[in-house]
């Protein structure tokens, strides 16, 4: 554990994050301190809150690395609680250690428990917590121009397929660990090429035409990767943040392909860059108040973002000031922006089946907000469970409901569908007309296809190993309170994520394994949607998270 050319990091859970098993030279250093609120060497009074240099570094890494996806770099909070030290130090170094080390019932992992923190560490964090927030640097046009790669200009870039391939049924696959994407064909299941990415790829998009992938990591690189070479890779690369989760295009009709947007964890803000090469082009601060009690927020992160249909603008979801921004980019360097008051803290969502209504969790109000892209505004606020987690959702038409979209819950073992067609079922339009039960709470994903019998769900961050590894089905035609079935994908790992083949009769999930255990470091399993049976596992594939196939995620299939 200790040789840092090949070191590992144990694989740990945060509530709504995961965090496991890390490559050391994959994984990026922590934003610099541009100006530390207390000088590191003697950083905070009394004594007992005392780190030395070294150790304040090493925790800032630390933090950074597991804890601020949840509770911000400013410790503000947002999926965990604030950590600022007028919260830390009352509660004093015996509770935080038990938090730290134990974890908490609401979704926090005991990080010494799982042994991702020695004990030493655990000490040297509660102490870390106690001391103001060092505050990072910002990430300006000139910092991204000189992080600007383009690869192979759009004029050098082949003019159709290089391969006869159906590379509309390629599947853009997250190795999270290894900083890498591979790119496997639907059809034969062969690993067609892996891309280097950024540190942790979070999502990956698609262009209008499905021809582009585009990814964003952790560390805030986009790149842009041609799926028509004849071994696609990548073709323009930039630094747009130093922590990022999101990335869209453009798709209203005369702007396909044109722009992509990258939505930043920190600095806070979001970034308009150029479809064909990511040359940037404008960055809009995120900085704001807090839609309820007008307070000022630091550190507004951007969370979900997709692309409107019905006008050339962003649909942008501001995590911690509750607000969505439609974001117009037909002049992109002069963005008009409509603000739009909605709920606390927005996460991950997706659209409703007719495509004019996104559905965005607000996970620490329990709700799911609605916005009509067309009318431009907030529909609805709607309680569903704790901690709405819906990846996109999933759509289908409910025999007694009509059209309903779905989203499963973190805290609670529950699948809830809400009414999403005013015109034809007013009385059940933005209502849960349906609830159903998991095997446990933790779920991340869900999914159906329009073909389908099923909807399918996992249960990732459930603390217990074989629920953490069980995903499971709800029969589409008789939903019941209860799974139809369900089973362990694996006898190891996390089962998580799940995504259809371009013909809508494959299902395929990901086993997130550990690369430091061999043979365990994960894969992916496939099954026939209709029968349930298990098709393929493709084997060797390093903890292999989110997975998308181009058709579906050109055509917002889910
Ligand atoms: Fe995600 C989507 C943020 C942890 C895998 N994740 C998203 C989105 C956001 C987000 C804002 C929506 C993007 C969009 O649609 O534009 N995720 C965060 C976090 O802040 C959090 C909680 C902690 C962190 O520090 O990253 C977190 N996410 C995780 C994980 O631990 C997962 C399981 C594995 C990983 O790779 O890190 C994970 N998140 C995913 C995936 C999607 C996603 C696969 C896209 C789902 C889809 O089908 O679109």
């Amino acid at each position: 554990m200790r040789n840092f050319v090949i070191a590992i990091v144990v694989a740990v859970f945060m509530a709504g994050c995961v965090q496991p098993v890390v490559k050391e030279e994959a994984k990026p250093a922590a934003p610099p301190i541009v100006k530390p609120a207390a000088p590191p060497a003697a950083v905070a009074e009394p004594a007992s809150y005392a780190l030395s240099k070294e150790e304040f570094e090493k925790m800032r890494q630390i933090y950074f690395d597991r804890c601020a996806g949840c509770h911000g770099v400013l410790r503000k909070g947002a999926t965990g609680g604030a950590l600022t030290p007028d919260k830390t130090r009352v509660k004093g170094a015996a509770l935080l250690r038990a938090f730290i080390y134990t974890g908490t019932g609401g979704g926090m992992p005991g990080w010494g428990k799982q042994g991702v923190l020695s004990d030493a560490e655990t000490d040297l964090m509660v102490k870390y917590i106690q001391n103001d927030p060092p505050i990072p640097p910002q990430w300006s046009l000139p910092d991204m121009k000189k992080s600007w790669k383009v690869l192979i200009p759009p004029e050098k870039r082949p003019t159709a397929p290089q391969h006869k391939r159906d590379w509309q049924n390629f599947f853009v696959v997250t190795l999270r660990d290894a900083g890498q994407i591979a790119i496997i064909d639907g059809d034969t299941k062969e690993v067609v090429s892996t891309v280097d990415s950024g540190y942790a790829v979070h999502i990956v998009r698609m262009s209008m035409s499905g021809r582009y992938v585009y990814t964003i990591g952790r560390d805030g690189k986009a790149t842009m990767i041609d799926l028509w070479m004849e071994k696609p890779d990548t073709v323009a690369e930039i630094r747009t943040g130093l922590d990022a989760r999101s990335i869209d295009v453009s798709k209203f009709a005369g702007f396909h392909d044109k722009y992509a947007i990258v939505g930043c964890y920190w600095p806070p803000q979001m970034v308009i860059l150029d479809g064909a090469t990511l040359e940037p082009i404008k960055i809009v601060s995120t900085l704001s108040y807090t839609y309820d009690t007008e307070e000022f927020h630091p550190e507004p992160r951007v969370a979900s973002i997709v692309a409107s249909h019905f006008k050339p603008e962003w649909v942008v979801n501001i995590k911690e000031t509750g607000q969505i921004w439609l974001v117009d980019y037909s002049d992109p360097s002069n963005p008009e922006i409509k603000m739009i008051e909605a709920e606390r803290f927005l996460h991950d969502g997706g659209w409703d089946a007719s495509k004019r209504y996104f559905l965005v969790g607000a996970n620490m109000r329990n709700k799911v907000s609605i916005v009509d892209t067309k009318e431009r505004k907030l529909v609805a606020n709607v309680e569903t469970g704790i901690k709405p987690h819906p990846g996109r959702g999933a759509n289908w038409t409910d025999s007694v409901y009509g059209p309903v979209w779905a989203t499963g819950h973190l805290g609670e073992g529950l699948m809830a569908a809400i009414g999403t067609d005013p015109d034809k079922y007013p009385q059940n339009a933005w209502k849960v007309v349906r609830r159903a039960t998991m095997l446990g709470g933790g779920n991340l994903f869900i999914k159906t296809h329009p073909n389908s019998n099923w909807i399918w769900v996992d249960h990732t961050l459930n603390s217990d190993d074989k629920i953490k590894r069980s995903i499971g089905v709800y029969d589409k035609n008789n939903i019941g309170d209860k799974l139809y079935k369900s089973w362990e994908v694996a006898d190891y790992g996390r089962a998580v994520h799940f995504e259809y083949n371009k013909a809508g009769d494959e299902m395929w999930v990901s086993v997130w394994g550990r690369m430091d255990v061999p043979g365990k470091v994960g894969e992916i399993v496939v099954y026939d949607d209709k029968t349930l049976a298990e098709k393929a596992r493709i084997k060797n594939l390093v903890t292999p998270t989110g997975k998308f196939n181009v058709y579906n995620t050109v055509n917002d299939i889910y």
